[in-house]
């Protein structure tokens, strides 16, 4: 039986503290949302961390102290090289000093509601070519369809990835990227090099619609306050902890059981 890989993504750089009490903020936060999640069946977490007022922060003295105390679960730590849409490319470049074992890249830049989410191609082929160097394994996180074509090309022009595996993540249903539908998700899906894996994430109500879709599909899936703030129509989340429990739920039931922390280490290729 094949097994489904439950990444959780708590934060995000998006919401305000004071807007969502529930959003894990603090490094102790953040420790006992990863512990929680890890119970319920993640087996990755996507990190944005903020700082003592609670605004997004990429200092590296910080991201440092966040993945040391991560340390204490077995959960693949994966750093946002995405930032907010306000950070520097030479600030987001510096988040893999901080040795995570995993990354995002994105690969391209898009509209984000009324934001830009910049992502030149000479800043993803730098950030690539970091991740080859450092032995970061890259999450490619695409938000259009126009960013497959520049993993392809990152792929072709620089080679494989650390890990040896080309694994993606759909961003679905941010406002200027791609609609998160199940249509959407298969014409992406049918855009991916042959042996590439993949999971999708949908932005609030896209949440279920892409859950669904990409377990049909054989993808994987991500989840969190990041993506998703809202459990049910006007029922706030409550945790990062439902909505992994929620996902690896829905994976059982089909038939694709949430894969340990242990399995998606060398799922990933994660040096030990
Ligand atoms: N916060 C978004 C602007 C990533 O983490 O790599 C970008 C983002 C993607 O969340
Ligand atoms: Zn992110």
């Amino acid at each position: 039986m094949s097994s489904t890989l439950i990444t959780v993504a708590p934060t995000g750089a998006e919401s305000a503290k004071a807007d969502v009490p529930a959003l894990p903020v603090t490094l102790g936060e953040l420790l006992a949302t990863a512990r929680a999640c890890e119970a319920a069946g993640a087996a990755v977490i996507h990190v944005h961390i903020r700082d003592a007022e609670a605004r997004p922060t990429l200092d590296l003295g910080l991201l440092m102290e966040t993945v040391a105390a991560l340390r204490e679960t077995d959960l693949v730590v994966q750093l946002s090289t995405g930032g907010s849409v306000h950070d520097p490319y030479t600030d987001r470049l510096r988040v893999l000093d901080a040795a995570p074992d995993a990354c995002s890249l994105t690969c391209g830049t898009v509209n984000f509601g009324d934001d830009v989410f910049m992502n030149p191609w000479g800043f993803v082929a730098e950030l690539y070519q970091e991740t080859q160097a450092r032995g970061v394994v890259p999450e490619f996180e695409l938000f259009d369809l126009g960013h497959v074509a520049t993993m392809n090309r990152l792929l072709d022009r620089y080679g494989p990835p650390a890990g040896g595996r080309v694994h993606c993540d759909l961003v679905m249903g941010v406002p200027g990227g791609f609609t998160g539908d199940l249509r959407t998700v298969a014409a992406a899906v049918g855009q991916l090099p042959p042996g590439a894996t993949w999971s999708a994430t949908g932005i609030g109500r896209a949440t279920l619609p892409v859950m669904f879709a990409a377990l049909a599909g054989g993808g994987h899936l991500r989840v969190g306050m990041e993506d998703t703030l809202t459990y049910a129509k006007g029922r706030p989340v409550r945790g990062n902890e439902e909505l992994v429990a929620r996902a690896a739920e829905a994976a059982r039931l089909a038939q694709r059981p949430p894969m340990t922390t242990t399995e998606a280490r060398a799922f990933l290729g994660i040096r030990p």
